[in-house]
């Protein structure tokens, strides 16, 4: 089998950023608007009133400050609360493929890898902008990439799918490079008007290139000493939009076509499973929570990675041993993972070992295990 390593990583981050601040005072005077439309039924009793968002809630439930988005105004525009984004047309790419070109360049850059020598791209996300012709395929031609391409949705887990089996493809040989790319539009999907919700997600595109060790040129590299993937039934995170809404006459507006979670049952349920999940991992390939310099967590809450760190490493973990972004990022889906990784491995030396690690949707989980060459 050949062995496989990461060799670049590459990284879009939208130009908008909304603070904490701003997305709560454009929630709070939607809240306080429904509330007047609605008085003489709330005067009643018959109506209960809307309550205000808060940004020290936000911080102190989910660490989250600021997060990146396609498109700020239509967000923030009370009368809207949605991201505003041009239709492209049938000739031009999609915005996906759009943010998967800077990404990808960026990361093919770092591998020293030309576009043309990658023989699979694959495109893993949580959301697809339409379902053919895929965005790994368009983006395959926008790149000049060579051999097949195509999509793969495996929500917050998408990425570390994608990673093993990208991997798999190269081990097998019937790849020799290989291009991951995820590029996450959450703020489309996210009800901006969920008091419970409307701070989790952003925007970003993260990309990696994965090859064959015997074709590698780049100087630092990454080789993946384990890939192990788990998936388990929930229904606490859904999203309902879905082609057959059109032909069941559901309202295509209605709350759970956009994402909707229990987000306490997520945190107990989902924690445990990640911990077991990695521990296990690395017991598979002889290695304990002490031999792990870091840890590159899924980022959708800090307590999160701070419960499952702690359990993995068997103490309170440093900033520098589980790097968090989400306070600038929030909970990019399947890219969170990736920006700590391409964010935070510069410093590691020959022979440290860590975990790129997602967790999110379905539920599923996926731990890549990696050690700097
Ligand atoms: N402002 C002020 N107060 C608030 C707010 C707010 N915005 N929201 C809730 N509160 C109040 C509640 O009313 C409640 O008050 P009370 O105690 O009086 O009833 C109190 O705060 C506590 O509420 P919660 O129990 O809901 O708060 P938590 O402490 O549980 O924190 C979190 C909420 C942050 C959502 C937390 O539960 C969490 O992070 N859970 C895990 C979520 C998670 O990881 N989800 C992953 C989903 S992503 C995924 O897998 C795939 C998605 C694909 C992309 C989708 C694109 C959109």
């Amino acid at each position: 089998m050949n062995q496989v390593v990461i060799t670049g990583t590459g990284l879009f981050t939208p130009e908008h950023a909304i603070d904490n601040d701003a997305l709560v005072a454009s929630f709070n005077a939607w809240v306080d608007a429904e509330n007047a439309h609605h008085a003489e039924a709330i005067a009643a009793g018959e109506r209960e009133p809307l309550a205000h968002s808060s940004s020290e809630f936000i911080v102190k439930a989910s660490g989250i400050h600021s997060r990146y988005v396609l498109d700020a105004e239509g967000i923030l525009d009370p009368s809207r609360m949605r991201p505003k984004l041009r239709e492209r047309g049938n000739d031009e790419p999609s915005i996906q493929c759009e943010m998967g070109v800077k990404a990808a360049g960026e990361a093919l850059e770092a591998a020293g890898v030309a576009a043309g020598d990658i023989d699979l791209v694959i495109v893993g996300c949580s959301n697809l902008e339409r379902p053919y012709p895929a965005v790994a395929v368009e983006l395959q031609a926008a790149l000049g990439a060579g051999g097949y391409a195509f999509d793969m949705n495996v929500a917050c887990s998408s990425a570390t799918f994608a990673i093993e089996t990208a991997a798999n493809a190269i081990r097998a040989g019937s790849a020799r490079r290989a291009l991951v790319v995820n590029p996450e539009i959450c703020s489309a999907h996210l009800n901006f008007r969920d008091r419970d919700s409307h701070f989790i997600f952003g925007d970003a595109c993260t990309a990696i290139v994965l090859e064959s060790d015997a074709v590698a040129s780049a100087e630092t590299r990454f080789e993946i000493l384990g890939t192990r993937l788990v998936t388990r039934f929930s229904n606490a995170i859904r999203n309902n939009a879905g082609f057959l809404n059109r032909v069941t006459d559901a309202d295509p507006r209605a709350v759970d076509k956009l994402f909707v979670q229990e987000g306490r049952r997520v945190f107990k349920e989902v924690c445990p499973m990640v911990a077991a999940l990695i521990t296990d991992h690395l017991a598979s390939l002889e290695l304990a929570g002490d031999d792990l310099s870091r840890l590159w967590l899924h980022q959708a809450n800090r307590h999160m990675n701070d419960l499952i760190a702690r359990r993995v490493l068997g103490h309170e973990p440093s900033e520098a041993q589980a790097p968090i972004i989400l306070d600038r990022y929030a909970n990019t889906s399947s890219a969170g993972s990736i920006i700590a990784f391409h964010l935070h491995r510069a410093d590691l030396a020959a022979g440290d070992t860590g975990v790129i690690c997602s967790f999110g949707a379905g539920y599923s989980a996926g731990s890549v295990v990696v050690r700097r060459a």
